[in-house]
């Protein structure tokens, strides 16, 4: 690897194009070398699975979701850990910060009271010190899921959310990990309410060439997930994974519906569903988080999913989840790929805001 950079290093005076060449030969090289190295830490198994962690690119991934919240909110940070004092305006400047990283009011309050603490206490004189004492802090706000893929089979999972928050989306997103581990996956197009919405599924059955169960726009959703269930067990299936239609938390009938699914889900196969997943506008911040209330109220929401971080300013809702919702968060969405759903860690989602390498505005 010394041999290679060294090599560029040295021709790179040449011209842009080798230099470019060889340091994208650099990066495979490293990448095939962490690949031997790092099995995803998040699938213990990813050797069997064939699923591979390269944690240069990882952390990249992480970094670019964030971006828009690190650049807006947190950008601030940089003049801040600068502070080689702790006046008044240091610690208003950071409360500002917080908020407008949308951590809510509670969160930020509490968080500025400890680190005053921590920092009279400790006789901390300057911004970078409370910065990294934040970010120890920051740690105690972000749970997890223990075993965000578990060996259960057949594994069914439900998606919940309101409208537009990314469930189709990231309906499919789950089945590509399933299926990259070689799983066998099945779809439910529980949202029956519009045609458009199981087509929007069925289109992502066929390009991952995975069977979608779905029923007459209009009919009972849980005789889809009860005809899936079957058919799960009859195509002995791995994954069944359930896309449910968005509704308003104001649509009592609707929840009760979400519970009828979840019901139908388990007398077919036993302790399903194993995994309810609410998935999370990111971009709505703390008013999503009001509207998700009444979804753990009516189900028995295992996971949260965080999905449109990419175009989120607001990123920093992450750390309400669980003091609000009371429920670990399992999955982050950055973008619109298949690929772009990463089991959610929470250094990376730390380091990734807080970090700071470039300072220039949102575009
Ligand atoms: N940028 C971005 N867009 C997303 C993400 N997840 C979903 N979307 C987009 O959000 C819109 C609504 O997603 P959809 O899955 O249909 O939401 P649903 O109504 O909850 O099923 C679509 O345009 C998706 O492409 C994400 O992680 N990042
Ligand atoms: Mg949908």
């Amino acid at each position: 690897m010394k041999l290679i950079r060294h090599f560029y290093r040295t021709i790179g005076a040449h011209g842009r194009a080798p230099l470019l060449i060889l340091s994208l030969l650099d990066g495979y090289a490293l990448a095939r070398m962490e690949k031997v190295l790092h099995p995803h830490p998040a699938c213990p198994d990813s050797r069997e699975k064939g699923r591979w962690y390269n944690p240069i690119v990882e952390k990249n991934r992480w970094r670019q979701a964030l971006a828009r919240t690190r650049r807006t909110a947190f950008g601030r940070l940089a003049s801040l850990v600068g502070a080689t004092e702790l006046t008044s305006t240091f610690w208003e400047g950071l409360e500002e910060t917080l908020i407008q990283a949308d951590l809510g009011i509670k969160i930020v309050q509490g968080l500025i009271t400890n680190l005053k603490e921590i920092s009279r206490a400790e006789g901390l004189t300057h911004g970078d010190q409370v910065i990294e004492r934040l970010r120890a802090l920051l740690f105690e706000h972000l749970e997890t899921v223990t075993d965000p893929e578990p060996d259960v089979r057949p594994l069914v999972i439900i998606l919940v959310g309101v409208n537009g928050s990314g469930k189709t989306t990231t309906a499919a997103r789950i089945a590509y990990r399933w299926l990259s581990s070689g799983k066998k996956v099945i779809l439910a197009a529980a949202d029956t309410y519009r045609a458009a919405a199981t087509e929007q599924l069925q289109i992502w059955g066929d390009r991952l060439d995975v069977e979608v169960i779905s029923g007459q726009p209009g009919s009972d959703p849980g005789a889809v997930v009860y005809n899936a269930a079957q058919a799960t067990i009859a195509r002995d299936a791995d994954v069944l994974i359930v896309d449910t239609s968005g509704r308003m938390h104001t649509e009592h009938n609707l929840m009760a519906e979400l519970e009828k699914i979840c019901r139908v889900a388990g007398k077919v196969i036993s302790g399903a569903p194993h995994q309810v997943l609410l998935v999370l506008d990111a971009t709505t911040g703390q008013n999503g988080l009001a509207q998700a209330q009444a979804f753990t109220d009516a189900v028995d929401v295992t996971g949260v999913i965080v999905a449109k971080l990419d175009s989120s300013a607001r990123g920093g809702v992450g750390f309400a989840i669980n003091s609000v919702l009371g429920i670990p968060i399992q999955y982050i969405g950055f973008g619109e790929t298949l690929e772009d759903l990463s089991v959610f860690d929470a250094e990376a989602f730390v380091n990734g805001l807080l970090t700071q390498s470039e300072t220039a505005p949102p575009p």
